[in-house]
């Protein structure tokens, strides 16, 4: 099995590590390839970043659905999951966003999750996907750090004992029974957090992965039948027009 892991963000460091946690879980069998977009922003923590992050996510989709043979499944690696749809109709296997999967393993595991994010302007979005999801009954609150993404990279940023703080905040007065790191570059605290919180951490790259994986291995392909069928060819002008159906790497 061949698992794309992609980082929206262009920061090279946050791939490596998210490539790092996918591979910590994924089966002997199954090889994972973390990639970085070649253009967007350098992390995504706005819905200006998160729409300016789609183009390049969208094009590592359609060069991996068009490598001979083509990934068997993909990963959206940022927790506002990005272009998630768009991405569902470019590719052939399943693509889930690490949003997507932290939520539905916390509803696993207890009654209910809180969301432990970066900066508190991104919590709308963790509502937006909780309810589109299905999981705002599970979802018991969206707590925010107020730290931006990039300082989770910077080894003086007090931001482990932020998150911890935030976590235990959560099991104390929202009722959360799960903690949800809500960024992909967070994904390398969760083994540690879950002895220091009590509750079980997770980490949606993990999360995705194992899923994407699962889905794989049950022989489960994205429905080509209906709203995420291949987009209908047309002209795209200016600086997408490389994006036109059935160019090269646009499958
Ligand atoms: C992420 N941003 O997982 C999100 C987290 C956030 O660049 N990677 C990013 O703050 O929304």
């Amino acid at each position: 099995v061949h698992l794309v892991v992609i980082n929206p963000n262009t920061t090279a460091s946050m791939t490596a590590l998210i490539g790092k946690s996918a591979r910590a879980v994924a089966a002997a069998g199954t090889t994972v390839t973390a990639v970085t977009p070649q253009m967007g922003p350098a992390s995504i923590e706005s819905h200006y970043d998160e729409a300016l992050s789609v183009p390049g996510l969208l094009a590592e989709i359609a060069r991996a659905q068009a490598a001979d043979p083509p990934a068997d499944g993909f990963v959206v690696a940022c927790f506002g999951d990005p272009g998630l749809d768009a991405a569902r109709e470019l590719a052939d296997g399943p693509v889930v966003g690490i949003a997507e999967a932290a939520m539905h393993a916390a509803s696993f595991l207890g009654r209910g999750f809180t969301v432990v994010t970066t900066l508190a302007r991104t919590a709308g979005r963790a509502w937006d996907l909780a309810e589109r999801y299905g999981m705002t009954r599970f979802c018991r609150a969206v707590r925010a750090c107020e730290i931006p993404v990039l300082a989770l990279e910077d080894p003086g940023s007090d931001a482990f004992a932020a998150i911890v703080a935030e976590s235990r905040a959560a099991v104390a007065d929202d009722g959360a029974e799960a903690i949800v790191l809500g960024c992909a570059g967070m994904a390398d605290l969760a083994a540690r957090m879950t002895a220091a919180v009590g509750v079980p951490v997770i980490d949606g790259v993990a999360a995705a992965t194992k899923i994407v994986e699962g889905l794989v291995a049950m022989g489960l392909r994205k429905s080509g039948h209906g709203e995420f069928a291949a987009p209908l060819p047309k002209p795209y002008t200016g600086l997408l027009s490389e994006f036109e159906i059935g160019k090269p790497d646009i499958c």
